[in-house]
């Protein structure tokens, strides 16, 4: 799916501001009328989650739909034109009404969706946008909810005491993530009012070989011909073709390569009839051969971090000023890496990604299935269906971008209890992924610390992505037995013959608490951990690479296990450094990109 363009052709304006909001009381959504106004409306502003903006519990916790109005326009020059009502993300589940009139459903609160409008919203005539977003999960969802009477995620479960077992039955209805980042919800990234000529591109997808060869697609409504012009990162025309198909070939390219190298951008400029979209690319190959990785060819080393989208006050809401911060202090760290944890992030970050030289291993939200179920989540959660679908809308979105290098269907799914059932749920998925990708990167499964001599499915991904948690969660301020349990396992990966990468691993730490002796929770502690866990990594050729947990402090469920959230951050939820970050900026910027294990 393309994402809007203001051009030549195309008009495009931003929907974003103040809304007028409202909670519903009703699980349904049916005590509010999209045709009318809302009854009660406050000021809530887009894009960002709605929870935190207000200083009621209400906001904080509310349970099921709330509902943002706008009275939207577009001028009467546009007449003639198509018209697309597009969205960003709205979580999990969007409604959308045009004066009363239903014209979108939506489920997933992490992929852009839209809807042609053009027979409904008359140029010049202004129209009653009204949007509802529920913010439940459950079985059926992703991410996954734990369903009424059960725990949430790092809960205090008690299980047993009666008067505990009845105070949860009877409890109001609320969200009990199976995750554990806080349930942010509301319109969370841009909303778009744009036009096309009625004979329009679709879509665009690119395969870029480092040969200089180019196979394109351009999918087109209506009639005409599609013309290509492939412009260099200085905007010189360094090759045209003409067909909806084809190859084309740009002598000589420069590669994009990942900070501190350079990520040069070139741009197939295509144009269609009246039509013209510019989509950005970069000529970068990434397979996997052995037990390396190689990037263009050159063995690549991984350092950086899992992250999430979450900051004061926007919550999950789309920040621009919070992602190019966050790009500079990846640059000051020495990162050259991110994975999406744990779901597709904004586009606006990928496309900064591009620029500015990131690595991302892209994540859907699959996360929750299952951890420490009684039963097999195989056989009894209904998502089966609505994973595939987010596999496939993710990768349509994001298959164009060089920074995205590799795939992650999902985060610590239970791999240990029902292996084989495991199995035959994630390996059609690792398929679909691979069958999907027109650039076929490397697809990835993110696994939990578990049994990995019973775990049949994470040693079968074209990289193994271990989360692992030695001397926090268990062996809990033992370094020595941490290191010496995370060498064992680590024989065990030396005998599977893939590159083997850590996608978590750190200890909660609470800023500007210290200690001579490195407790845990000090900052102390977190530093010797990853100087500790490192020096064992840096012995092991087939480990490529270190992504910690996390980059910044982050808002979760409240729970016994949590201080203000997860404090696991190397910077703090308001980005400022702990002692660990000095450390690893002194690791990172002399470790290379390219060549580290040889
Ligand atoms: C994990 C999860 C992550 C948590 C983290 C933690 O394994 O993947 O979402 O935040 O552990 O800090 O417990």
């Amino acid at each position: 799916m393309l994402y809007p363009q203001q051009n030549g052709a195309r008009l495009c304006v931003a929907q974003d501001g103040l809304w007028d909001f409202c909670l519903s009381h009703d699980l349904d959504g049916q005590d509010v009328r999209p045709a009318e106004p809302l009854p009660g409306a406050r000021r809530m502003a887009v894009p960002a989650s709605y929870n935190d903006q207000g200083e009621d519990k209400a906001l904080r916790d509310h349970y099921g739909w709330a509902f943002y109005q706008k009275m939207i326009t577009l001028p009467a020059l546009c007449a003639g034109q198509r018209v697309v009502l597009r969205f960003g993300a709205v979580t999990h589940k969007a409604r959308v009404w045009l004066d009363g009139r239903l014209i979108a459903e939506h489920k997933g609160g992490f992929l852009p969706f839209e809807a042609d409008v053009t027979d409904l919203l008359v140029p010049g005539t202004p129209a009653r946008l009204t949007v509802a977003c529920d913010n439940r999960v459950d079985h059926s969802t992703l991410p996954i909810g734990n369903e009424p009477g059960q725990i949430a995620f790092f809960g205090s479960d008690n299980a047993g005491i009666p008067s505990v077992e009845h105070a949860k039955a009877n409890a109001a209805p609320q969200n009990r993530p199976n995750f554990d980042f806080f349930n942010f919800a509301g319109i969370h990234r841009p909303v778009w009012l744009y036009t096309t000529p009625k004979a329009y591109i679709r879509d665009i997808t690119l395969v870029p070989h480092n040969d200089g060869r180019l196979d394109y697609r351009v999918d087109t409504e209506g009639e005409g011909t599609a013309q290509l012009e492939i412009l260099a990162p200085d905007g010189t025309v360094a090759a045209t073709a003409s067909g909806a198909a084809g190859t084309v070939t740009v002598k000589a390219p420069q590669l994009w390569e990942p900070w501190p190298g350079t990520p040069h951008l070139y741009t197939a400029r295509v144009t269609f009839g009246a039509d013209r979209y510019d989509q950005t690319f970069g000529f970068r190959e990434i397979r996997v051969e052995g037990t390396r990785v190689l990037l263009n060819g050159k063995p690549v080393y991984f350092k950086g971090f899992g992250k999430h989208e979450d900051s004061a006050f926007h919550g999950r809401g789309l920040d621009q000023c919070l992602n190019v911060k966050d790009a500079n202090l990846l640059h000051w760290l020495g990162a050259n890496a991110v994975r999406t944890s744990h779901y597709p992030y904004s586009e606006e970050f990928y496309d900064l990604c591009d620029r500015e030289g990131i690595l991302v291993i892209d994540e859907t939200p699959a996360v929750g299935i299952g951890a420490g179920a009684a039963q097999d989540p195989y056989k009894t959660f209904p998502i089966a269906e609505h994973h595939r679908d987010v596999v496939r809308d993710m990768i349509d979105r994001d298959k164009n971008h060089p920074c995205v290098i590799m795939w992650s269907l999902g985060n610590e799914p239970d791999l240990e209890h029902f292996p084989k059932s495991a199995y035959d749920y994630w390996r059609p998925l690792y398929e679909l992924a691979h069958a999907l990708d027109p650039q076929d990167r490397p697809v990835t499964l993110v696994c939990c610390q578990n049994d990995y001599t019973k775990d049949i499915t994470t040693r079968t991904m074209d990289v193994v992505c271990l989360n692992r948690y030695y001397g926090w969660y268990n062996l809990s301020g033992d370094l020595d037995a941490a290191c010496a349990a995370w060498n064992e396992e680590l024989d065990f990966w030396a005998e599977q013959g893939k590159p083997v990468m850590f996608t978590e691993y750190g200890a909660d730490t609470v800023e500007g608490l210290h200690d001579t002796r490195a407790g845990m929770f000090s900052e102390e502690y977190q530093a010797e951990y990853f100087e500790r866990i490192n020096a064992e990594i840096d012995k092991r050729p087939f480990f490529v690479g270190e992504l910690l947990w996390n980059f910044a402090d982050f808002a979760t469920i409240q729970g016994p296990m949590r201080v203000g959230g997860n404090r696991k951050g190397v910077l703090t939820r308001d980005r400022r450094p702990k002692l660990a970050a000095h450390l690893l900026r002194r690791r990172w910027l002399a470790i290379p990109n390219f060549g580290y294990k040889g």
